[in-house]
């Protein structure tokens, strides 16, 4: 189902045509109302005026998170305080939060976009969407929730936490979709199979997102709940979540260009990438009235591909995330994404989907431990049996990542299960 044919079926004219626009208001807007753009244009000898087009976007300055934690908590906000209707904040692990505010209008955008993506994934009024992202500060409770009431779907507001609970509102409130990050919906599928309630589901489908997850992590999730999943992308800085999401031919997520203007960058000669290649993705939210952003580098690593899709919709595609610039580990000179420790895993089949990565430094030299679950059906008191699958492991992981790695079997259910975003990575090369 197409939500809205007008904004996600332009031409590619249309859409050039809109987003110029767009981007000349957004400019003058910042200018006026920033006084940090309005000093980083001024360095760089640029008036509003100087921006007539989207061919003039790239004489822009970059914005980062740093910037806006510097100007911590409003200080980027381009209207008074009277207009903002909600905050949010992003923790991080690092550093002071980031927070972000929303204009009434800010939020009636943000509540069509993620329509839109519920609508892509065949949700529609008369369905009835569990959210079990955190509500609170984090957009991802919230966010879903008004994006599916403007839907017209009726909402069972969850949140994380108690998963038996959850487990029982699904099969009880025949619950036909459910929104929460793909690590915590693995665990779901795990409560509910001990319970036995799977069958008795009427759920069809997952939007999931909030963390990296792989393309067999999905086709995991399908199977195991039978299901269709989709995978939804956002960031708080941005929006939240619904800036791009999948349509049901998973071949990269659509970004909502209506609203949202992206560039891949090379992370590290800030030059632009050509279409397919991998780069930083940069985001000019060309709407927002509340927080106005110029160019924010992610830290996303993806590539764009303009080419019209299956579905029917014109909006580019950016293909599923390999991970972010600052998650990538380099161990031995090597570049290693948890992402393609995933991939690989869950192609062997007789592993579950949970793992856990350490880095240490051993003599001087660093080590790649990779902890991972067995599944029950292939735990067995044969030390050679698990001899063998370890060495199994550990050939498939070599070849994907081109590294040796160390691994090391665990009991099902014995790592840690997130409720929100999955903690990967232990990297004990930086905890000194
Ligand atoms: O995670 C917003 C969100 C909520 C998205 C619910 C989807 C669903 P932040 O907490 O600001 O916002 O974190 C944003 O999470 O820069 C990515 O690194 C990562 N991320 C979000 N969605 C995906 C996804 C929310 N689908 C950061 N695939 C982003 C990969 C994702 N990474």
């Amino acid at each position: 189902m197409i939500w809205n044919e007008t904004k996600e079926c332009m031409s590619r004219d249309e859409i050039y045509n809109l987003q110029s626009a767009r981007l000349v208001k957004l400019v003058k807007r910042v200018y006026h109302n920033v006084e940090f753009y309005r000093k980083k244009m001024q360095e760089l000898g640029l008036e509003p005026g100087d921006i007539t087009g989207l061919e003039d976007l790239n004489k822009l300055p970059f914005t980062t998170k740093e910037d806006l934690r510097d100007n911590y908590p409003f200080g980027l906000f381009a209207v008074p305080q009277s207009e903002i209707v909600r905050v949010h904040a992003s923790s991080g692990t690092t550093g002071k939060a980031t927070v972000v505010g929303y204009t009434r209008r800010d939020i009636e955008n943000w509540q069509e976009c993620v329509a839109r993506v519920l609508a892509m994934a065949g949700i529609d009024r008369g369905d009835k969407v569990l959210v079990a992202y955190g509500y609170g500060l984090f957009t991802g409770g919230l966010g879903l929730h008004y994006g599916a009431e403007n839907l017209g779907a009726t909402v069972i507001p969850m949140s994380t936490g108690n998963t038996s609970k959850l487990a029982t509102l699904l099969e009880d409130f025949n619950a036909s979709a459910i929104a929460c990050t793909p690590s915590y919906l693995l665990h779901i599928a795990e409560v509910l199979e001990e319970e036995n309630k799977v069958e008795n589901l009427t759920l069809k489908a997952a939007i999931c997102g909030a963390e990296p997850w792989t393309d067999n992590m999905r086709r995991e999730i399908e199977k195991r709940l039978n299901i269709k999943a989709f995978d939804i992308y956002g960031l708080s800085e941005i929006m939240g979540p619904g800036v791009a999401a999948d349509c049901e031919y998973h071949q990269g997520l659509h970004v909502y260009e209506d609203h949202f203007i992206p560039e891949i960058i090379d992370p590290n000669t800030l030059e632009p990438c050509k279409d397919g290649e991998i780069g930083e993705l940069v985001f000019t939210p060309i709407t927002k009235e509340a927080l106005p952003l110029l160019r924010y580098r992610t830290r996303d690593l993806t590539s764009i591909n303009y080419e019209p899709c299956q579905c029917g919709r014109t909006l580019c595609r950016i293909s599923r995330f390999k991970g972010r610039s600052d998650d990538m580990l380099i161990i031995r000179g090597v570049n290693v994404f948890p992402s393609q420790v995933e991939t690989a895993l869950l192609e062997i089949g007789e592993t579950s989907a949970h793992y856990l990565m350490i880095v240490d430094r051993v003599n001087n030299m660093d080590v790649l431990e990779v902890q991972v679950e067995i599944e029950d059906r292939f735990f067995s008191d044969e030390i050679r049996e698990l001899e063998k699958l370890t060495k199994k492991i550990a050939y498939k992981l070599k070849t994907a990542l081109g590294l040796s790695v160390k691994v090391k079997l665990v009991e099902p259910r014995t790592l840690e299960r997130s409720h929100g975003k999955a903690k990967r990575v232990i990297d004990l090369r930086k905890i000194d």
